[in-house]
Order: structure tokens, then sequence, then C-alpha cells
């Protein structure tokens, strides 16, 4: 039986990962480390979470000494490291938080696999979950390759590419056998609705505003989180050690072109008049150092491990409104408290 660690496992993409492994290979033994702030979730995982082969930790990533007691309790042979502060405009706020999960936390970890690990390095695998942020941002033209010089523009890509250039390190010094993988940005069930997605869809939902970032012209690629999941699912068995792979949904939006789709099918599912949910739209100051454009060329993930997104965007993002609609109590549940104050700092 394998024992893998997955970091971040309550989260939006973690909880994704955590099910698709727990559901696929019933002879692995997942453990799903989380420290819950306000983005981790167990209500994510309420089907998964009495499979004999499951188990929650409540851990901090950033504490040093319990990720090395549970190191030398478990014999993990491999880690999934998706446990992250994930939010830019948060990074904007307060960028430390993202220095001590991000780059730290991740450094604890990488320093329990190479203490831990030793002498078995071939045998056992760190997986790392990155970022396109990471690559900066382009202009009208171009794709980011894996090769793609770094030029990360806030805390939290910053804090991203640290994590990921210690990744590397540990492979190019010590010889673990690490794996980074750099996603686009991802939408679907269980997205805390903080980000644009999950926003606009609460907002439209409760009638109010949609802020939208400078003009919204701002260019994201869009990948459906279950496509990402098969991604991380594919690379971590085939990979070569050292390797990178981008992942992406060849799927460029226009953030205000994206928004109006959502607001056409939001007027669909909420019988309201054609063009009533997009006069929610409202034009917002623009994000600092707002990256213009991200665009991932995922050509090696295709050609060398025949992996392809499966879902046309118009249809997850009908799936996804679907799931926010039937699941009014997850959505009531993580807009409270907290996060609420936060929502109302920001707007
Ligand atoms: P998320 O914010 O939804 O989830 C992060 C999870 O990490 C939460 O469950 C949280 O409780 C946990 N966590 C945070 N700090 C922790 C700590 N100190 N110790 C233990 N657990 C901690 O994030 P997400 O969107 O699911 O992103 C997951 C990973 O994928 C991140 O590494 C992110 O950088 C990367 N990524 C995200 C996207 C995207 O579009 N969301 C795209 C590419 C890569
Ligand atoms: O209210 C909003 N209005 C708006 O115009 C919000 C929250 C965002 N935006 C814009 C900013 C971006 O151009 O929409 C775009 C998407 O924003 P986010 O959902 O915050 O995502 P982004 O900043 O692109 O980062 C995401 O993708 C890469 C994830 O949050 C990261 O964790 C991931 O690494």
């Amino acid at each position: 039986m394998k024992k893998i660690l997955i970091t971040g496992g309550a989260g939006f993409i973690g909880s994704h990962v955590v099910r698709r492994f727990v559901n696929l290979y019933p002879d692995y033994h997942i453990l799903n480390l989380d420290k819950l702030t306000y983005a981790g979730n167990l209500a994510n995982l309420t089907d998964i979470e009495q499979k004999p082969n499951y188990q929650f930790i409540k851990a901090d990533i950033t504490d040093a000494e319990a990720i090395n007691a549970l190191f030398a309790k478990e014999n993990f042979d491999a880690v999934i490291h998706l446990a992250a502060e994930s939010h830019v405009d948060r990074s904007i706020i307060d960028p430390s938080a993202f220095v001590m999960t991000n780059v730290i936390g991740t450094v604890n970890l990488l320093n329990a696999a190479r203490e831990y690990w030793k002498g078995d390095y071939d045998s056992k695998r760190f997986y790392h979950v990155s970022t396109d942020e990471v690559y900066g941002a382009l202009g009208e033209s171009g794709m980011f390759i894996e090769t793609t010089a770094y030029d990360p523009h806030s805390p939290y890509s910053a804090s991203k590419a640290a994590s990921d250039h210690f990744v590397r390190a540990y492979h190019d010094t010590y010889g673990l056998n690490v794996v980074i993988s750099n996603c686009s940005n991802n939408y679907g069930s269980h997205h805390f609705p903080e980000k644009l997605i999950p926003l606009a869809i609460n907002n439209i939902k409760n009638n109010r505003p949609v802020p939208v970032y400078g003009k919204g012209e701002n260019i994201r690629d869009w990948l459906w989180v279950e496509d990402h999941a098969r991604a991380i699912d594919v690379i971590f068995h085939q990979a070569t050690t050292g390797e990178t792979y981008n992942i992406g949904g060849h799927n460029e939006w226009k953030n205000i072109d994206l928004i109006h789709l959502l607001c056409k099918i939001m007027d669909e599912k909420l019988g309201r008049e054609p063009g009533e949910s997009a006069k929610l739209i409202t034009f917002v100051t623009d994000r600092a150092g707002h990256d213009l454009r991200y665009a991932i060329d995922s050509t090696k993930l295709q050609e060398k491990l025949d992996w392809v997104p499966s879902l046309q965007f118009e249809e997850g993002l009908e799936r996804t409104v679907d799931w926010y609609l039937e699941n009014e109590e997850w959505l009531k549940d993580v807009t409270s408290g907290n996060y609420q104050k936060y929502y109302e700092g920001q707007y």
C-alpha cells in the first residue's frame, strides 16, 4: 500500500485531488494534511471522509516540529503539495502569510523529506503544485512554456516562484525526486467565493454588484478543476524526476467577456430577463500590479503524457453555476464570519 501525504486537501483544488486519489486508488492510503484556514473546508470532502483509505490530519506546514514528527511517524511514499495561501488580493494586503506558508511551509516539507527519506530518494516522490503566475504577464501574443523565465509580480506569485526554486534546489543539491507543475486559472465546484467566478456567481445570485477590476481587459486561461486533478494524477505517476509540466486549458477569456457569459447563464438559470444580471457589473479600481494576460502552452503534457482538457468552457461554466445554485448551504457557510469581514473591507 502506497502512503501519500496530500497537503491543502481541504481547499478548492486539493479536495478534487484527494477525492480523485481516494476513489481511483483504493490501495493507496491518502493522508490529507490541512490547517483549515479560511479557505480550507472539510465540507468539501463529505462524500469520501468515511472511506477506509482516507485520513485527515489538522496541521500547519509552517510548524516544522509538527511536520518532522509526522514524517518520523508515517513512512510516506510521496507528497503532493498543494497547501498555500492562494489569493492574489490577500497577498497585496498582507504578504507575510504568503511567505510563511508558501515559502517556509514548503521548505519545512522539503526538509522533512530530505531527512526522513534519506537513502531512499529514488523511490519517493515530492510533487509540488504551482501556478502559471510565476512566469509574470504576457502581452497580446505568446504563451508560457516550461522554460519561460520566472518574472513574478504579486507577493503571491513571488512566494510561489520562491517555493518552486526551493523544490528544484532540493533536487539539484540533494537529489530529491521532485516534480513541479504550473497550472493556469482553475474553475469548478468548491471554489472559494473570493475568486472571480464564484464571487460573481454569488453576487449575481444575491443582486449585489459584480466588481470588475480596471476595464475588465485582463485575460486568464481557464481550466476545469477536475481536468487539473487528472493532470496531477498523470504527472504524479508518469513524470521523470526533476521534470516540470505546464497545465492549461487553451481557453483564454477577457474578464469582461467571461462575466458577460456568466451573466447570460445566470439570467437563464434564475429566470431573469436577458441583460438583467449584466446590470450588476461594476467597474472598480484595478488590482495593483495586475498581470495583463496569462496563457499556458501545455503541448509537452499533451504530447508526452497524452493529457488533454476534457470539458468545453461554456459547459463547465454552466455546471459550475448549477453546483453553486444547488449548494446554497455550502455557500452560506463560507461567506459568513471572517470571510464576510474580509469582503466588506474590499469593496
Ligand atoms: P485554496 O486557497 O482553495 O486552498 C488552500 C488550502 O491550503 C486550504 O485548504 C488551506 O486551509 C490550506 N492551507 C493554507 N495554509 C496552510 C498551512 N500553513 N498549513 C496547512 N494547510 C494550509 O487554494 P487552491 O486554489 O485550491 O490552490 C491549491 C494549490 O494550487 C496552491 O498551491 C495554488 O498556488 C495552486 N494553484 C491554484 C490555481 C487556482 O486557479 N486556484 C491555479 C494554479 C495553481
Ligand atoms: O472581484 C474580482 N474582480 C476581478 O476583475 C476578482 C476577485 C478578480 N478580478 C480579476 C483579476 C484577474 O484578472 O479576475 C481575474 C481572476 O482573478 P482571481 O480569481 O483572483 O484569480 P487570479 O488572480 O488570476 O489567480 C488565480 O489563478 C492562478 C488563483 O487565485 C491563483 O491561486 C492561481 O495561482
